[in-house]
């Protein structure tokens, strides 16, 4: 039975949020863990508000439903989802520095550089990264280990120079020399795509699937991958800043080309119900056992925050 007024899906991404936010309150915690020397206060509580601070969690939803298409949504499972949202809040912190984006908001609150400094939030992000591999790497997260070494090089290509952190570079390049379209879909797959498709693709791992299984969840992850970034492009123009916790025509007041800009927003829809067809087509081999990560795909592209 569901809550009236909410979906499956709304409550499900309600609850496989709270479990990872749980996860991370306990593992962020000021107590040291086994092998730690110690862990400086300020840093942590710094660490701690770049993530326990409202995200959607969309990323940690997708590792655990594409692992659930094996039956594989358990503690480990948490912990691969729990590793990938570190690291995707390591990317909003750093990219809110003075030196990338420059915010001052993020999910409604002070940036961590504005309620903390620069040093602090740079630090935390750094954190935020190494412990994510760790996560994984632990002998406590229970895989075998070839899965856990699978895991931390598809996480580790999906946020490094060919994926997350190079995508943003093209970014920041593209304020510069504006790329075609081609360059700006090569862009968005790098910098917000490539953790989107890691997070489908891990579930698959996790869940020791056959090799066309886990292509065919990494192209399900690619296409939800792209719909996200072309839904925030949409709410770059069409939203306010007020109602999605950060700031809004941003794109346009950086001279940024993105596929709105080029397309317009009619066109940007046309592609969101494309892309969202493409993603239930990829999953209909899973039958019912795919019908969340079939809603994820259209609340990705229909979001609103
Ligand atoms: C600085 C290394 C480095 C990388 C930054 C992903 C990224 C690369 C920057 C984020 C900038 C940005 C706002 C991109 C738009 C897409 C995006 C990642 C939005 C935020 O993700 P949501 O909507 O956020 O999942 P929540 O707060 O719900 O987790």
């Amino acid at each position: 039975m569901t809550e009236p007024g909410f979906s499956l899906f709304q409550i499900t991404l309600q609850q496989r949020a709270a479990a990872v936010e749980d996860l991370l309150s306990e593992l962020l915690s000021d107590r040291p863990r086994t092998g730690e020397i110690s862990r400086p206060s300020r840093l942590m509580a710094a660490i701690r508000h770049g993530v326990l601070n409202g995200g959607k969690r969309l990323r940690p939803f997708l590792v655990m439903e594409s692992a659930a298409l094996f039956g594989a949504d358990g503690p480990a499972a948490l912990r691969v989802a729990a590793a990938l949202e570190c690291i995707h809040s390591y990317s909003l912190v750093h990219d809110d520095l003075p030196a990338m984006d420059n915010d001052d908001i993020r999910r409604g609150q002070p940036t961590v550089h504005r309620k903390f400094d620069e040093a602090a939030a740079i630090l935390a992000g750094d954190s935020l990264l190494t412990y994510a591999f760790e996560l994984i790497a632990s002998e406590e997260t229970e895989l075998d280990a070839l899965a856990r070494v699978t895991l931390v090089t598809a996480l580790a290509r999906a946020a490094g120079v060919g994926g997350m952190t190079g995508g943003q570079a093209l970014d920041l390049e593209a304020e510069k020399n504006q790329p075609d379209e081609a360059g700006v879909i090569r862009l968005q797959a790098m910098k917000t795509g490539a953790l989107i498709r890691f997070a489908c693709e891990a579930g698959a791992i996790i869940g020791n699937a056959d090799s066309k299984d886990r292509q065919r969840l990494a192209e399900y992850g690619s296409a939800v991958g792209l719909a996200f970034q072309l839904a925030d492009d949409l709410l770059d123009v069409t939203a306010d800043a007020r109602d999605i916790g950060k700031a809004t025509g941003k794109d346009a007041a950086a001279g940024k080309a993105t596929l709105v800009s080029m397309h317009g927003i009619e066109w940007t829809r046309r592609q969101l119900s494309g892309l969202v067809a493409q993603a239930e087509d990829l999953l209909e081999p899973f039958g019912q056992k795919a019908v969340l990560l079939k809603d994820a795909a259209r609340f990705i592209a229909e979001r609103q925050s």
